[in-house]
């Protein structure tokens, strides 16, 4: 039964539920059937990485290119004025997710014609990587680490830039071989950017590409319990390609708009968590599960 479970990291000011009792529901259930049950699905940028960092924002996964200081003038006025003009629609709290589709497919496939050409070679992602100083949220690596070591699959599913979050992992030393990255992976042709690999993915397309790449999800039919997190309201969808779900339980990071977006992230998440940029009640649920 759920009352012999215990979790204080619930129970702090900054997590909130629509329905704790379901919650604890089903963190009893994935605790029963434990760790071959279970798989983890994550979005990258502002989940895995953090929100903000010492009073700045954190660059996202686009953000680590698009600073890269040999890049041509136009390219990068052009992507900083889309992103200027986009980000707001991105992060407005008033508009609904129908209305900002169109706008975030516009601004993904803009950017494509911008960024084709550009130079592109591991070298310069590695350097980029370097210089960019992007901080994971605290326990990310030690979650990923323990989810290797206890062979749990993790996919790290991203609207941002494959080559750069894959990049990312690497220098962190957490690519292993039990995490699978699905994103946008530039076609490269001498040494150059030529397009990105298969249809784009952007911040809410995520659930239809879910479902084509079955493949994934087809070698994990005995994973059926799954733990969600992204901080977009377009992440609460990427499991929808896993099939036969057993228990879900969905974690929201909310950083930004925090009042205005909470009523929406408590129908789509199953706990939110409140500018929480740590891994800490990941990890606490892993430490019960695993
Ligand atoms: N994001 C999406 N696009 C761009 C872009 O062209 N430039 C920059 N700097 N950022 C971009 O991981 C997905 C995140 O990447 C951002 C096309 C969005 O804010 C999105 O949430
Ligand atoms: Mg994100």
């Amino acid at each position: 039964m759920t009352d012999h479970l215990v979790f204080p990291q619930l129970e702090a000011e900054h997590v909130k539920m629509k329905d704790k009792e379901a919650v604890y529901r089903k963190i009893s259930k994935m605790i029963k059937d434990g760790k071959e049950k279970l798989q983890i699905i994550t979005d990258f940028d502002r989940t895995l990485s953090k929100f903000h960092h010492n009073g700045e924002s954190t660059k996202s996964s686009y953000g680590v290119y698009e600073a890269i200081s040999i890049l041509p003038p136009e390219f990068l006025e052009g992507t900083s004025q889309l992103y200027k003009k986009f980000r707001a629609i991105e992060d407005d709290p008033k508009m609904t997710i129908a209305d900002k589709l169109p706008h975030m497919a516009d601004w993904w496939k803009k950017s494509e014609e911008l960024y084709i050409g550009m130079p592109c070679s591991e070298k310069l992602i590695e350097q980029a990587v370097v210089d960019s100083n992007v901080h994971l949220r605290t326990g990310s690596e030690s979650a990923f680490t323990r989810l290797n070591k206890e062979k749990v699959p993790v996919l790290v599913f991203s609207a941002g830039l494959g080559d750069i979050v894959t990049a990312i992992l690497k220098r962190q030393n957490i690519l292993y071989n039990n995490v699978h990255v699905v994103s946008n992976f530039f076609k490269i042709e001498n040494d150059k950017i030529a397009g990105f690999d298969g249809a784009l993915i952007h911040v809410y397309n995520k659930n239809q590409h879910a479902i084509e790449n079955t493949s994934y999800f087809k070698d994990l039919a005995h994973h059926p319990n799954i733990i969600l997190m992204g901080d977009s309201l377009g992440d609460a969808n990427m499991n929808e390609g896993v099939l036969d779900q057993g228990e879900v339980l969905k974690i929201g990071f909310l950083s930004i708009h925090i009042e205005e977006f909470l009523p929406q992230y408590l129908e789509h998440f199953d706990i939110v968590l409140l500018d929480d940029q740590t891994m800490d009640v990941f990890n606490a649920l892993l430490d019960k599960i695993l």
